[in-house]
Formats: structure tokens, C-alpha cells, sequence
């Protein structure tokens, strides 16, 4: 694959020996001492120019090479067949090109050397070449070849994950069927069947998943990062350490709500299912949500249930809806291609492959060439995925601008990414917002506790999954180096210490629970990210109610308001341009922290200490 570098490579290196000096701040440095002979005159080395000059044609070269990996990776996550292996070799193809390109050796040795000159290059230089650094070692091809069986095995892992058929009462279901019964079925035998249904994927993942933690671990080793936990936390500028300890804060700042809504929910579930006894811990099964981490279906608000009103509505127009929503406040229309390449909806019955079926965002040319992959149903929680899948397509859409270069369109940090949409989506179901368009009467008493105990349902309930559960055991998984026969063990172990949940029966090692959850497979190591984008969307939606909208941040209407979509364009703008602490406290005027989540949620807790009265708590 070195056929595309090394015209670049020589671009670069002869740049960088022949032309002047003019930028002041290269200007005053003294050309290295083995740079010329010592008969000829001395030339400053130009860096900025040099830095300036690799950085557009390495762009040129990475833009290229990431839009046909994103292609490939498209056609496999959309198109997936059953012993078929020409989309898997096109995509292994494809990715091989894109990491031997980013792990280049010689690339990785200029990066080195022009960042050896960091104080006489402009930030923006600094920051690029340190996200190409960055990038080079997930794929540092001094091990190419465990690179390329890391990007082999990827690639399986997410075809059986998403090739595999889900029987429930003796017939094939899809996804969306299982989490609907869990949503909706009151028969504990027949909830039982539907979650062991949907952990049956995870045996068949097991041996994929081992291997990949060894390959991930050795390819990010070889350019010195201990393992691929820390290398993913090292894209915060954070040590591991730094990010368990700050995502176990989090857990504990929001523990003591967390434990009200436990002990409301053991004892609310126990009488909806018809148990005399209320269990110490939730059954698995008892739960709205295959992993126990959105528990918000248990309550339904009088006068604000959305479910009705969607399902007359039909799937599409939700996804217009949250366009038109993201219009209001000042965005663009997506762009037709969108609409042309996306795969938004379930596929029909009878089709012959299968796809991805759990929500994604693509940009796939770093350009305008954005889709999306779900399949949307008409109810609550497609609805706010939607509008958390437009956040990234406008994340996307916003900083593809000419002041953010190629390699830093990404969010201010991933977290910031999956902040964006799911704060649209909490500001898209408060009663204000639809009563304005219309999707609820304004006229209708509805309870403030009962909504707010549905959100915290969602958004608290979520906190000890993402940052207890999921953060702990893909630390262990990792880092340290989590024995193959405790794999299951300590997965329940986790829940019932930070969920408070307990498997329905024995889950022993023949079963694999955690690999049931996509991020494992094939988003690792980075779980915290959406446990930080909910403490980051309240700190937004904080400052947005009080400071922009002047309303109580339990009852907002953000729709049409173009103050806030300024307020949210401007974070989008810079990308990763931008230092993420700095922006959130220019735009916030806070550190990360869950001061507002705790406040947005604390006129719960009398309500809860009072319905938990007399109750017995175990957590
Ligand atoms: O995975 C997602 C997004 C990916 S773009 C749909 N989320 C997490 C999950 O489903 O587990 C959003 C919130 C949590
Ligand atoms: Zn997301």
C-alpha cells in the first residue's frame, strides 16, 4: 500500500530542505546541526511551511482512503448475508489501505519530527498532527499483521453479531420485536423467554471477542499505549485512571437518586407482575430495556404519551420531524443525499440479508455525504433516537466548514458528539415543546412529577450502566486483562453493584451478556462517552433555559428559537478545533460535572423518599 505515500512522502521531505524561511516564529529557530554542511550557507528550516505542506497533502490522502473505508463499511453494516464473504473482503480491502496509510512508518516518523518543532507551529498544526499521531496508532504497521487480522476479526465480529436470527416462541424476531415485548408484555414467563432470547447472540461472540482484546491491546502497545482502554482515553488528553475516577464520581454524585428509583422500581414492578415477594435486587427480566438501562416505558405520563400519537403518525415523520425541528432553530435542510443513501427504516419481511439494526450516523467523506443507519419504528424511543442521530448528522454538517481542516472533524470530544442529539431529544418530549406543535393539548393537566420521574427513569437509570457497569468491565476486559472464565461473572457482579440488577437465573461462563451490547463488540472501550454526553447535555440545557430561553428547564420549547441554535452551531462550529474544557466553561461558564443533572433532578427525591416510605432499600 505504500504506492500512495511516497509521492507525498518526497513532496514533504523536499519542501522541508529547500524553501525560505518566512513565518517569524520559524524564523528566530536555528536550523538543526546536521541539517547542512557546514560550508553552506545556513537556511532556517520553514516548519510551519514544511507542517503546513505535509498536513494538505496527508488530508488529500486520508479523506480519500477514510471515504472508501466508510463505503465498504456502509455496504457491510447494510447488506449482510449469511456465509457471504465479498463484502467483508472489500471492507478488509478497504480498511487495510486506510491503516496502512494512517500507520505508515514514515508517516509516523515526520509526524514525530515536525512535532519535535511544536512551539514554532500553529496550534491548529499542533492539534492535526497529533490527531494524525493519534490515529496511527490504532493501525501502526510496524505490526501490520496484527492490524490486519484486528480489522479481519472486527469485521466478523459485527456480522455475527448483526448476521445472527433471534427466535422467540419458535419464530425468527427481530430486535425491535424483543424490546417491545419487554416494553409492553406483563406475563413474567413470556418476558423471560424474550430476554434469554436476546442474549442467545452472545456465545456466538465469544471467541471473536478474546481475540479481539488481544489485538487491540498489541496494536496500540506498539506505539507504547499499555492498552486500548487507555489509548481511547487518551483522545480526552485524560490517563485511564483519570477517566475511572471521573466517570466514578459521576456514578456516586447520582447514587443516592439512583437508590430511590431502585427501591421504587423493586416494589412498582413486583405489583405490576403479581409477586408477593419484592426481590433484594431486579430481576433482569422485570426490565423495559434488554441491558436494565432505560427504564422510562415503566411510566406513562397521562396527557403526554407519545406512543398513540407516533404510531398514527408513521416512522418517516418522525425523522422529518426532527429535521424540521433542527430547521427551526436555524439549520439547513439535510442534504439530498441523506434522503438518496440512508437505510432508515426496518428492512421488509422476506428480505434476503440483514443490517445493522442499532442506531449510527456516518460521515462518510468527512464532506457532505452524510447518512444515517437505523430502523425507526413510530414509537417513544426511535423518536429520540432520531433526533439523537440528526445531532451527529448536524455535528457533521456544522464543522465541515473551510476553517476546520479535514483531520479535526470530530467532535470538541466524542462525548460533546453524542450530547448534541440526545439533549435535542429530551427538549423534543417535554410537554411545552409538543403542546406548541400541537402533538399534545396545551389544555390537558398533566403531572410534573410523573414526566420527571420518566426522565429520570431514562437519563439517572442510565448513569450506573454506562459509567458503572459498561466502564468497569471493558476496564477489566482490557486492562486488567479480565480472566476468560470470570468474563460472565464479573459482568454480573458489575450490575448488581452498580444497577442493582441480578440475572433472571444462573448466568454462567457458557454464556457471554456483555458481547449482547454492540459498543462491546464494536465500539470499545468507550462506553463512558455517552455517560459524559448526558452530564454534558444537562450542563447544556441548563444554561440554554435559564440563560437563553428564560424558562423552567422542566417544561422548555426550544423549537424555532434561533438564539438557541446559535448557542449550539457555535459549539459545533470549531469541531475538534476546539479544547473541549475551555469551550464548555466559555459557553456554560462550568467544568464538566454533574451539577445540573443532579439539580434538574432533584425535586424527585422528596417525592420518591416519600412514595419509599417504609420501604425496604439494599443498595
Ligand atoms: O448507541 C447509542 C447511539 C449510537 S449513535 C444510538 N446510544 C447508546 C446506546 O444505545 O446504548 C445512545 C444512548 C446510549
Ligand atoms: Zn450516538
Amino acid at each position: 500500500m505504500h504506492k500512495h505515500l511516497l509521492p507525498l512522502l518526497t513532496a514533504a521531505l523536499l519542501a522541508g530542505c529547500a524553501q525560505k524561511a518566512s513565518a517569524p516564529a520559524a524564523s528566530t529557530t536555528p536550523p538543526p546541526a546536521s541539517a547542512e554542511p557546514a560550508t553552506q550557507p545556513a537556511v532556517p528550516i520553514n516548519w510551519q511551511r514544511d507542517a503546513e505542506q505535509f498536513l494538505t497533502a496527508y488530508s488529500q490522502q486520508y479523506q480519500r482512503l477514510y471515504t472508501q473505508s466508510s463505503e465498504a463499511e456502509w455496504r457491510s453494516n447494510t447488506h449482510i448475508v449469511a456465509g457471504d464473504t465479498t463484502n467483508s473482503a472489500a471492507t478488509a480491502r478497504a480498511n487495510e489501505a486506510f491503516a496502512a496509510f494512517n500507520g505508515s512508518a514514515e508517516n509516523i516518523k515526520r509526524l514525530r519530527e515536525l512535532l519535535e518543532h511544536k512551539a514554532e507551529l500553529t496550534p491548529l498544526q499542533v492539534k492535526q498532527l497529533q490527531t494524525a499521531l493519534y490515529n496511527a496508532a490504532g493501525s501502526p504497521q510496524t505490526v501490520a499483521d496484527v492490524v490486519k487480522r484486528r480489522i479481519k476479526a472486527e469485521t466478523q465480529q459485527t456480522e455475527k453479531l448483526y448476521g445472527y436470527e433471534y427466535k422467540y416462541q419458535s419464530k425468527a424476531v427481530t430486535t425491535n420485536d424483543l424490546d417491545r415485548v419487554l416494553r409492553e408484555e406483563k406475563n413474567p414467563q413470556k418476558r423471560l423467554a424474550a430476554w434469554e432470547a436476546s442474549k442467545a447472540v452472545g456465545p456466538t461472540l465469544k471467541e471473536g471477542l478474546l481475540n479481539l482484546r488481544t489485538l487491540r491491546n498489541q496494536v496500540v502497545q506498539a506505539l507504547g499505549y499499555p492498552d486500548y482502554f487507555s489509548y481511547q482515553a487518551s483522545d480526552y488528553g485524560m490517563t485511564r485512571e483519570e477517566m475511572m475516577q471521573l466517570v466514578r464520581k459521576i456514578n456516586e454524585e447520582l447514587r443516592p437518586l439512583y437508590r430511590e428509583l431502585h427501591t421504587y422500581a423493586r416494589y412498582e414492578l413486583a405489583k405490576k407482575y403479581g409477586q408477593k415477594q419484592v426481590p433484594d435486587y431486579l430481576p433482569a427480566h422485570w426490565l423495559p430495556n434488554r441491558w436494565g438501562q432505560d427504564w422510562s416505558a415503566m411510566v406513562d405520563v397521562k396527557g403526554l404519551n407519545l406512543d398513540p400519537i407516533l404510531a398514527k403518525k408513521g416512522a418517516e415523520w418522525q425523522v422529518k420531524q426532527a429535521e424540521r425541528f433542527y430547521q427551526s432553530l436555524g439549520y439547513p435542510a439535510l442534504p439530498a443525499v441523506f434522503w438518496e443513501k440512508s437505510s432508515l427504516y426496518p428492512l421488509p419481511a422476506g428480505a434476503t440479508y440483514k443490517k445493522n439494526n442499532h442506531a449510527s450516523a456516518w460521515h462518510m467523506d468527512l464532506n457532505q455525504d452524510v447518512r444515517s443507519l437505523m430502523s425507526v419504528e413510530p414509537n417513544t424511543e426511535w423518536y429520540e433516537t432520531t433526533h439523537h442521530e440528526l445531532g451527529h448528522i448536524y455535528y457533521y454538517l456544522t464543522y465541515t466548514n473551510p476553517d476546520v481542516p479535514v483531520l479535526l472533524r470530530g467532535g470538541a470530544n466524542r462525548a460533546y458528539h453524542e450530547a448534541m442529539g440526545s439533549l435535542m431529544g429530551l427538549a423534543a418530549t417535554q410537554k411545552p415543546f409538543l403542546a406548541g406543535l400541537n402533538l399534545v393539548d396545551p389544555k390537558t393537566q398533566t403531572n410534573q412529577t410523573q414526566t420527571l420521574l420518566k426522565e429520570a427513569l431514562n437519563y439517572v437509570v442510565f448513569i450506573p450502566f454506562a459509567s458503572g457497569v459498561m466502564s468497569e468491565w471493558e476496564n477489566s476486559f482490557y486492562a486488567d486483562n479480565l480472566s476468560q472464565d470470570q468474563l460472565n461473572a464479573r459482568w454480573w457482579e458489575l450490575s448488581k453493584q452498580y444497577q442493582g440488577i441480578v440475572p433472571p437465573t444462573a448466568r454462567d461462563e457458557q454464556y457471554l451478556d456483555p458481547a449482547t451490547k454492540t459498543h462491546i463488540n464494536d465500539d470499545p472501550a468507550q462506553y463512558y462517552d455517552y455517560a459524559l454526553s448526558y452530564v454534558i447535555l444537562f450542563q447544556l440545557h441548563d444554561h440554554i433555559s435559564k440563560h437563553i430561553l428564560h424558562q423552567d428547564p422542566h417544561a422548555t420549547n426550544y423549537y424555532g428559537n434561533k438564539e438557541v441554535g446559535k448557542f449550539l452551531r457555535d459549539i459545533m462550529y470549531p469541531g475538534a478545533s476546539a479544547d473541549w474544557r475551555q469551550l464548555l466553561r466559555e459557553k456554560t461558564g462550568e467544568d464538566l460535572s454533574a451539577r445540573a443533572m443532579v439539580d434538574y433532578f432533584q425535586p424527585l427525591m422528596t417525592y420518591l423518599k416519600q412514595q419509599n416510605k417504609g420501604r425496604k432499600y439494599t443498595m
